[in-house]
């Protein structure tokens, strides 16, 4: 028979939970909901989302407190075949470098699509310590299952048992299925650590990045095909109007780049009905972002190949953009 246990002390001290944090970096190919996933955990929107694949053009982060933990999430850009450009490239190559920066990396599958040969590529790439990096975990996210039947959505996880991951979670960015769920499994792959942000802090974004992101996803919901990704948004002002009248307002000013003249055609529309649209659009969720009424003036520019120009990119704030970025021939490899 068991000794019967000491009544606990009332003024002994419960053990401490040791507090966690660490980086975990948010991959997978374009449009797989890795930024929609970010907003839903921080429940405030700091990247921006559109149905259009490669939205994403940077790495941008977003800090998830807990009592416990702190976890620093790095949303990236989808990870594709890139174009001939140097920011094409570049963008896939901050796509990789993040997640050699992370502690554990959640891998984005659109569970509309399921895995694809892309996927195996990419994940081979990231497969802990083939780089010679450290190992890493891998968790494996199938997003987007609010829109799958069970017998889809039973094989599509099946699928994904050929690859070796630490979990595999059917979840849904969009409703916040299961979102909790993988929150939860995360500091068990973090290290014990600092709070690297204050409580009050959940993005390093400058607000004026954040800005000109908003006015570039207003053009990309707004204009049609391969236009979008010819384009770039550089902010010139962000400030309070001076000296201020009866109520504060905000002057934002900024320039649309294209690379051709038909293209500032489009982006100008109909005697300006394209640039109200979208001006308009960018305003109102301005506004409401930054709880002050905001003066909006944009203008369209043709810059032939931005993309192209390292100082402009810095410029435009890409700070994954460094000199000598350009993605390796191992890094731009896919399918
Ligand atoms: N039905 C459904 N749609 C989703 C879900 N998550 C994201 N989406 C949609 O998928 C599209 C792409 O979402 P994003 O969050 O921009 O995807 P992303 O992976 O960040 O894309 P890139 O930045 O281009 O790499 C948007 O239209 C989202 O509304 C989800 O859980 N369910
Ligand atoms: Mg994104």
């Amino acid at each position: 028979m068991s000794q019967p246990q000491p009544a606990r002390h009332a003024g002994k001290k419960a053990a401490t939970v040791p507090f966690k944090s660490g980086f975990v970096a948010i991959a997978g190919q374009p449009n797989t909901g890795k930024s929609t996933f970010l907003n839903k955990v921080l429940g405030q929107k700091v990247a921006i989302v559109t149905p259009k694949a490669q939205t994403t053009r940077t790495r941008i982060l977003g800090v998830c407190h807990r009592p416990n933990c702190q976890i620093v999430l790095l949303d990236t850009p989808g990870i594709h075949r890139p174009g001939a450009s140097l920011f094409n490239k570049a963008m896939v190559r901050t796509a990789y470098e993040t997640c050699r920066e992370g502690e554990v990396i959640l891998y984005f599958i659109d569970g509309t699509k399921g895995i694809n040969d892309s996927d195996r590529t990419i994940l081979e790439r990231l497969q802990p310590g083939t780089d010679g990096s450290k190992k890493r975990p891998l968790l494996l996210v199938l997003n987007k299952v609010d829109r799958l039947a069970e017998p889809v959505l039973f094989a599509r996880l099946q699928a994904l048992q050929e690859i070796p991951s630490a979990a595999v979670i059917p979840l849904s960015a969009m409703s916040g299925y299961n979102v909790e769920h993988l929150l939860s499994l995360l500091p068990d792959y973090l290290p014990e650590g600092p709070r690297y942000f204050p409580e009050d802090q959940w993005t390093d974004q400058p607000e004026q990045f954040f800005a000109a992101e908003v006015i570039r996803e207003k053009l990309f919901l707004n204009l049609q095909k391969e236009l979008p990704y010819s384009l770039a948004v550089k902010l010139n002002k962000f400030q309070p109007r001076l000296p201020a009248g009866d109520k504060e307002i905000w002057d934002v000013e900024a320039t649309i780049l294209v690379e051709r003249e038909s293209q500032k055609a489009i982006v100008i529309g109909q005697k300006g009905s394209m640039l109200k649209q979208v001006g308009s659009a960018a305003r109102l969720e301005l506004e409401r972002l930054f709880s002050v009424p905001i003066y909006l003036k944009l203008w369209v520019r043709v810059r032939k190949e931005w993309g192209e120009d390292m100082t402009l990119l810095q410029d435009l704030g890409y700070p994954g953009i460094t000199v000598g970025s350009e993605a390796s021939e191992e890094d731009v490899a896919l399918g």
